[in-house]
């Protein structure tokens, strides 16, 4: 029987539909650069992007792509990474997305340590739906009453991270080297790479002026270790007392990644090879139990 459905559609990278000046060209330019600088192939990356302006990312590079669901990025990346571990997987969505919505499964990714690379657009705001308060908005932003909540610091406290790293769109340097440092790190399948990106809303949250004066960047100070948790946590937590932001590759440790602890012996199921004859019975002992 012929099948007229086609499982996927190729379509070629259209141009942002940012306004001008957001700091999400920022992160795509780097993006851009870390995955070309890698010499990752279009067809081995995958970019699971999440919903908001930041989550259309995906859209202006030339790679597989999928907008997930509201808050549900994380999930959707790791079925992709444990289906084909050999893919370079990239969730990338905005603070709304990963911290409001989505934060259960941000919760489980930083614990269960799976051997992809989450980027947060962090604008403190909901963009897309036109600037409401997101959870890293400062107390006053549109009658927000509420302490922001820094995803640093949660991730920090979780003792099975891996890599944890913040970056800014106004430094591109920095930003394409920890966006490589990360892609490094789950490529590698030592676990999650997570890297929050300082991405200002110039519509509704324009915060370049006040971050760039507040960023206290660990990637500058001489003798720093990103492999001391416990300094880490009581620096960035005392910067944030400060009302300062802490950047740079703040913490990087070792703990068993996802992918070694749930896929064992097994051939990944997009690996398998599902052409051979003698897999006819089981196919059609699978579809008798959906009659
Ligand atoms: C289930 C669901 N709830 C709410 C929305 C409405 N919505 C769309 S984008 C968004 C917030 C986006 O904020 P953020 O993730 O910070 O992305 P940004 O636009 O700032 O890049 C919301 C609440 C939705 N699309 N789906
Ligand atoms: S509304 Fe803000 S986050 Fe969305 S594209 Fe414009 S500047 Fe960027
Ligand atoms: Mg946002």
């Amino acid at each position: 029987m012929k099948c007229d459905i086609a499982m996927t559609r190729v379509v070629s990278p259209i141009s942002p539909i940012w306004c001008p000046g957001c700091g999400d060209f920022g992160v795509l330019a780097s993006l851009k650069k870390a995955l070309s600088d890698l010499q990752i192939r279009s067809k081995d990356t995958v970019i699971v992007g999440g919903i908001g302006c930041s989550g259309s990312i995906h859209n202006d590079l030339e790679c597989y792509g999928i907008h997930s669901l509201h808050g549900r990025l994380l999930p959707t990346a790791v079925g992709i990474k444990l289906a084909n571990p050999r893919l370079t997987v990239i969730a990338a969505g905005g603070d709304g997305d990963g911290y409001a919505i989505g934060v259960g499964h941000f919760m489980h990714s930083l614990k269960r340590n799976p051997s992809i690379v989450y980027i947060v657009m962090q604008n403190g705001t909901y963009g897309l739906t036109k600037g409401q308060p997101s959870p890293t908005a400062v107390v006053g932003y549109e009658g927000n009453v509420d302490m922001p909540f820094d995803a640093v610091l949660t991730a920090l406290s979780i003792p099975s991270t891996t890599f944890i790293a913040r970056g800014f769109s106004g430094n591109q340097s920095q930003l394409t080297d920890l966006m490589k440092k990360a892609i490094l790190h789950a490529n590698s399948n030592l676990g999650f790479g997570f890297l929050e990106v300082l991405s200002p809303c110039v519509t509704y949250n324009d915060t370049y002026k006040e971050w760039r004066e507040e960023i206290y960047d660990f990637d500058a100070e001489k003798g720093y270790d990103p492999k001391n948790r416990v300094l880490a946590f009581s620096r960035a937590s005392e910067l944030v007392s400060q009302k300062r932001i802490a950047t740079g590759l703040i913490y990087t440790g070792t703990a068993k990644s996802l992918e070694t602890n749930s896929l064992n012996s097994e051939v990944p199921m997009a690996l398998q090879d599902i052409s051979l004859p003698a897999n006819i019975p089981r196919y059609e002992e699978l579809l008798r139990d959906f009659r």
